[in-house]
């Protein structure tokens, strides 16, 4: 894998490089500079005498290492990031003012981070779960962030209920279990009195929540935002982030074994994509409701459990955004990146959705506990590429050095710097909203209607979906102890499709309650109705499929970046595996040769190939694909490999597209598929020249899925 890549210089990567620092070729220094001659040895009282408190040098390097570690974000603690580009297609002087989305020439620098939502900072990257999906504009008129999520919706209409969720989804503080996982009690406690979770379960219990790879998914605003164009005429937004290589996710089994297997999965898969320079790319995409539409649709555009069907308003690719350069360093740049939803810039302004309105607050506030102080902004991979001035001054670990007397505004002494920017100079004014309302804590009811997206949702899923989404309810109620919760839970299903709920309910072993239809009255005799949340009430049109909900509709044009394993032993024949790889290269697919062992495999003519995974280093879960080359040899020493042929049916399993030359027949006659190779339309045996092609087309296509239409495949 090459290491190196590319440095594209901007303003921000040029910003950065005045603080990165670089030892090769220096010497050893303290902090204070001060010249290192023995990193090796404490400074003693004599060769077994104690150590001197003296020894400043051990004293700094111990109390320095003492406080590496800062708190992990309360949510979103595991995660990855990347430096890149954003690139706008056409101005969009319509509907906004922001300047980068009016600039086609220049490259806005971007810093994104992908994360889990659960689990602690080491938890797995394959957890059933939602993915952040953070990025960060350095515009000339400041920061942007666009802090979303791979799911349009979320689970609560109002802040006011998200310490709630993550007390509930968080391992339980009892015994701190389980980790980075919603599979337990507390979790679908909370979820069964929230209805208005409804639609976001559909979301989470569907693939979307075991991506292939952060490159494959795509990303939400979440919320309607604001546009607001030179004439202060506003316009309801929502931000999508479509990638290039299509929307893809793996199997749950899958998910599992690679949990274990390799935790970093989607981290690695990151980090290697962008060091082989292939760079992850998504279209941002605008949902645009001018605002004398927002009354216009059967929901409402403030309430974040909605989406706005893209049959209703069709999403409109504005630019691209590519990501080309990884962290130098973990910590200072992943780790200490502070996004937050109130960092926007003239022309975009906010919404007033409750959920919105809530997190203006959350994330600011949560920078100070775990930054440390109110000068995080100053942190490099935090910082403005625009120039700030302000009066803000002092606070743990202010960098900037202020110069002058004056630190308040008015002021005369300074000549009254620095001084407020007029409109006409970029100066930021919020959207002059009308509000003339009375203060309450309700509701309102055009948020009452919880169930009709999430039918909107399941009724757009292929049958191959709605099967992983009963599957992923029954696992996840499954490890459920309390049955009143089951059963809560099945009644919620039972509003969104009767047979998604009997479903669930025979593989659970609960019953569906025989009081569905009164929701609104009682979720069963312990619990306390006033604690529940009220119920539908309207019952909306809207269109009853969504195309772009289905990953069944993705983009399959391309097997870039796809990994396809080659399975070698002694005897291999070199002109087919060299002939495949050849086929499969040319479309952008990554060939890794996996052997019984390590190191030279021979092939039938003494050629050599250097093995670099064996079967016991790697895993079939690794893997998009299969082939399996020609040579008599080899094709009987994996036959009496057991680990081959479990790579191979799991693989099978797993719904990949599995290649062979016919040589390899006696390999596949000792798998579980041995009376299906005929008749699997994923399986392809023939000389390469016969097959290639197929093969390629059957990698991107992903997964074979209708394969698990018997529903339950060995392996
Ligand atoms: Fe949040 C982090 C996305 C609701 C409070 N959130 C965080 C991150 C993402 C999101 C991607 C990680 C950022 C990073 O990589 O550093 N959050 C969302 C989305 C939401 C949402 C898409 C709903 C539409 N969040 C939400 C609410 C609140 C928060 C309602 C609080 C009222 N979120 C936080 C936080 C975090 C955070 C506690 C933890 C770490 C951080 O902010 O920097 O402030």
């Amino acid at each position: 894998m090459p290491t190196s890549q590319p440095d594209p210089l901007n303003s921000k990567t040029e910003q950065l490089q005045q603080f990165t620092e670089n030892s090769a070729d220096q010497l050893m220094t303290t902090d204070q500079g001060v010249k290192i001659n023995d990193d090796q040895n404490s400074l003693t009282a004599g060769p077994r005498g104690a150590t001197l408190l003296e020894d400043f040098i051990l004293r700094e390097k111990i109390t320095h290492f003492d406080h590496e570690r800062i708190p992990e974000r309360i949510v979103h603690a595991r995660g990855s990031g990347a430096h890149g580009v954003f690139k706008l297609y056409e101005p969009l002087s319509k509907y906004t003012k922001a300047a980068f989305l009016n600039d086609t020439e220049t490259e806005t620098p971007v810093f994104v981070r992908f994360s889990t939502v659960a689990g602690s900072r080491g938890s797995t990257d394959l957890a059933r779960d939602v993915r952040g999906f953070a990025v960060k504009f350095y515009t000339q008129e400041g920061n942007f962030d666009l802090v979303g999520n791979n799911m349009p919706v979320f689970f609560i209409q109002d802040a006011m209920k998200f310490p709630d969720l993550v007390h509930a989804v968080k391992p339980e503080p009892d015994n701190e279990m389980p980790q980075a996982a919603s599979a337990h009690d507390t979790f679908w406690d909370f979820i069964s009195l929230m209805p208005e979770s409804a639609h976001m379960i559909m979301w989470l219990m569907s693939d979307r929540a075991i991506p292939r790879s952060y490159r494959m998914m795509e990303g939400f605003g979440v919320h309607s935002f604001r546009l607001v164009n030179a004439s202060g005429e506003s316009f309801f937004v929502k931000f999508h982030w479509k990638p290039l290589l299509g929307v893809h996710s793996v199997a749950w089994d899958e998910a599992q074994k690679i949990s274990g297997k390799d935790p970093d999965f989607h981290r690695r898969d990151l980090w290697e994509a962008i060091a082989a320079g292939q760079f992850p790319e998504w279209e941002l995409g605008l949902q645009i409701v001018p605002e004398a539409d927002e009354h216009q649709f059967p929901f409402d555009l403030l309430d974040p459990t909605k989406i706005i069907p893209e049959e209703m308003v069709p999403v409109q690719r504005i630019g691209k955004l590519t990501l080309n350069r990884n962290p130098d360093n973990f910590f200072a740049e992943t780790e200490q990146v502070a996004f937050h939803v109130g960092n926007i810039v003239p022309g975009i302004d906010f919404s007033n959705d409750p959920l919105l309105q809530g997190r203006l607050f959350s994330y600011l506030d949560t920078q100070l506990i775990r930054l440390g102080g109110p000068n995080f902004h100053e942190i490099p991979v935090n910082r403005p590429v625009c120039p700030v001035h302000n009066h803000h001054r002092d606070g743990f670990m202010r960098q900037t050095i202020n110069k002058g007397r004056v630190s308040y505004s008015p002021n005369s002494i300074g000549g009254g710097c620095p001084f407020q920017a007029g409109m006409a100079q970029g100066g930021f004014t919020s959207y002059a909203e009308r509000i003339d309302a009375k203060k309450v804590r309700e509701r309102s009811p055009s948020f009452h209607d919880h169930f009709s997206q999430a039918k909107l949702f399941f009724n757009s899923q292929s049958d191959e979906e709605k099967n992983h989404i009963t599957d992923a309810l029954s696992f996840e109620l499954g490890k459920v102890q309390i049955m009143a919760i089951r059963e809560r839970m099945l009644s919620i299903l039972y509003q969104i499709d009767h047979g998604l709920a009997a479903g669930v309910a025979y593989n659970i072993g609960a019953h569906i309650p025989d009081y569905p239809e009164q929701l609104n009255q009682s979720f069963g005799a312990d619990t306390d109705p006033a604690s529940v949340q009220p119920h539908p009430v309207r019952d909306v049109t809207q269109p009853a499929r969504s195309e772009a909900l289905s990953m069944a509709n993705t983009i399959k044009n391309t097997i870039r970046t796809r990994k396809i394993a080659f399975l070698v032993a002694d005897g291999f024949e070199m002109s087919s595996l060299q002939e495949m790889k050849n086929a499969l290269e040319a479309e952008g697919g990554i060939i890794n040769v996996i052997a019984p062992r390590l190191g030279p495999i021979t092939g039938e003519n003494g050629e050599e190939l250097i093995a670099a995974r064996s079967f016991l280093t790697d895993a079939s879960v690794f893997y998009d694909a299969v082939y399996i080359p020609g040579g008599i040899n080899c094709a009987a020493t994996l036959e009496a490999e057991p680990d081959a042929l479990h790579f191979v049916n799991e693989a099978w399993k797993h719904c990949k597209a599995i290649a062979a030359h016919p040589d390899a027949r006696q390999f596949l006659d000792a798998t579980y598929f041995r009376n299906k190779v005929e008749l699997d339309n994923g399986i392809l045996t023939g000389a390469t020249a016969d097959i290639s092609e197929a093969f390629v087309m059957l990698i991107a296509q992903h997964r074979i899925w209708e394969r698990e239409k018997p529903r339950k495949v060995p392996a």
